[in-house]
């Protein structure tokens, strides 16, 4: 056992002198020292200070199932000694990517009958945006490139991810690729203004009528979206969004590709998040809850009219990855499915999120700090206010969430913040007593931040 063979390692300095991080600014981190986790189960996770931790943002956005599911790790343990490894190229496949390509076609929107595997969200995402190319490309037009995303976006941390999503951050220190424009997000707390959330809606979605007429239709091959922002702040368009966002790519003849890879598999209450807002993608692009997080894995669904191109015109198709459909990420999807199914799972994530959102409106709706609560099933945030009437955002974005986000660790609850939003996505398996033990942490740690800021909030 690795707890056995290394008592007494000092992780935190071998962890500053060996492992670079994923987003971190490691000067911050080496300064603080770095925490770490040893081991989890349910909704709690446990450090090796001996904390318990309630994980409100289920890893990454992606422990549907939670931890410590013997199901899962039975389901890969087994088809680890039957075959660990064989890959999908050379006329060659395997039982569990079968079954797991021929389940998903059953529980994606109708018409998507073909899933393409790959091992990440940018992964999935860099696959998805050169379907869109090549199949532009096989039906003679190849001067269609162009991909249309939203400021705010995320969709991974390749030069291509970057470059398709909206993170000004990203792209002003890695650079980003030619062919890609972002327009506003429909954003309406931050950016809405007067506008009321309906008008808005409309307004956000024009601005990509508006992009396309400027770049012209027939040079672009895609408009890429999440259904909600997830790394943008959990920002939910207005019910008016999606149905313009259909409306504009099929006159213009662009082909939509859906960033599911926080809203699939049941957060939202629905398998996907297109099936919530009613979003008619061509391509959707789907990971971390396909497996739970528990071992990397993503699929790209391919639409009837896209797929069939592919299939019978393209010829080979140059595009693929060592781990696409790996037996054994395929396995445990497959397991983790089942169990998302059989515990009724996307119907608890409404639910709960019912419940939830409820208690934290009657706990926090009047703060003077709580500018709004909102989510839809288990996904949602909290805007911390300088004026919640007039929707003022704190001088020095992010100083205020981050403080919120100290305080709430503090009290032994993950909840992130972006920019001065408390964002928060917790295992779908969440109890109803874990979720008044949620809104109670999370009601202290506000107050906490409150009493730290109140002098710069108008009451
Ligand atoms: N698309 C979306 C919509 C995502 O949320 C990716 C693509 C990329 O997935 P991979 O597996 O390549 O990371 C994501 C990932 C955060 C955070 O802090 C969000 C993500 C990843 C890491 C951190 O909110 N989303």
């Amino acid at each position: 056992m690795l707890d056995d063979l290394n008592l007494g390692v000092d992780w935190q300095t071998l962890d500053a002198a060996h492992h670079f991080h994923p987003f971190t600014d490691h000067k911050e981190l080496h300064e603080q020292g770095v925490r770490l986790i040893t081991s989890a189960e349910g909704v709690y996770l446990h450090d090796s200070k001996g904390n318990k931790i309630m994980d409100g943002m289920a890893g990454l956005w992606c422990v549907a199932a939670g931890y410590g599911r013997q199901e899962l790790v039975e389901a890969a343990t087994r088809q680890m000694t039957k075959l660990p490894y064989y890959n999908a190229f050379f006329k060659t496949t395997t039982e569990p990517t079968v079954l797991l390509a021929t389940k998903l076609a059953e529980i994606a929107p109708e018409g998507f009958e073909h899933v393409f595997f790959a091992c990440s969200g940018s992964e999935a995402v860099d696959s998805a945006i050169r379907s869109a190319r090549v199949y532009w490309k096989t039906i003679g037009k190849p001067e269609k490139r162009f991909v249309i995303g939203r400021e705010y976006g995320y969709h991974g941390s390749t030069i291509l991810g970057a470059s398709a999503g909206g993170m000004k951050d990203m792209h002003r220190q890695g650079g980003d690729l030619p062919y890609f424009a972002q327009v506003l997000p429909p954003y309406w707390y931050g950016k809405g203004g007067q506008m009321s959330p309906e008008e808005f809606g409309l307004y956000a979605a024009r601005q990509v009528e508006a992009k396309i007429k400027e770049i012209g239709a027939d040079k672009i091959a895609a408009f890429i979206g999440e259904p909600i922002q997830g790394a943008g702040g959990v920002l939910i368009p207005p019910s008016t969004y999606w149905p313009e966002i259909n409306r504009i790519c099929k006159e213009n003849d662009i082909l939509l590709i859906a960033d599911e890879v926080i809203c699939g598999y049941g957060r939202l209450g629905t398998w996907f998040g297109s099936d919530y807002f009613g979003i008619k993608p061509d391509l959707m692009t789907t990971a971390k809850a396909l497996t739970s997080g528990y071992l990397p894995l993503s699929a790209v669904f391919v639409h009837d009219r896209v797929a069939e191109v592919l299939v019978n015109e393209t010829g080979e198709y140059y595009h693929g990855f060592t781990y696409s459909g790996h037996p054994v990420s395929c396995a445990l999807a497959l397991k983790n499915i089942e169990l998302i199914e059989s515990e009724g799972l996307v119907q608890a994530a409404t639910q709960k999120g019912e419940v939830l959102r409820a208690k934290l409106t009657a706990a926090l709706g009047d703060h003077p700090m709580v500018g709004e609560i909102r989510g839809i099933g288990l996904i949602g945030a909290i805007e911390l206010t300088a004026d919640k009437r007039t929707r003022k955002f704190f001088e020095k974005n992010g100083r205020v969430g981050t403080i919120c986000r100290d305080f709430c660790i503090e009290n032994g609850l993950i909840m992130r913040a972006v920019r001065d939003t408390m964002v928060f996505s917790p295992p779908l398996i969440i109890s109803d007593a874990e979720i008044d033990e949620f809104v109670v942490l999370a009601k202290k740690s506000i107050d906490q931040t409150y009493e730290k800021v109140k002098d710069e909030v108008t009451v």
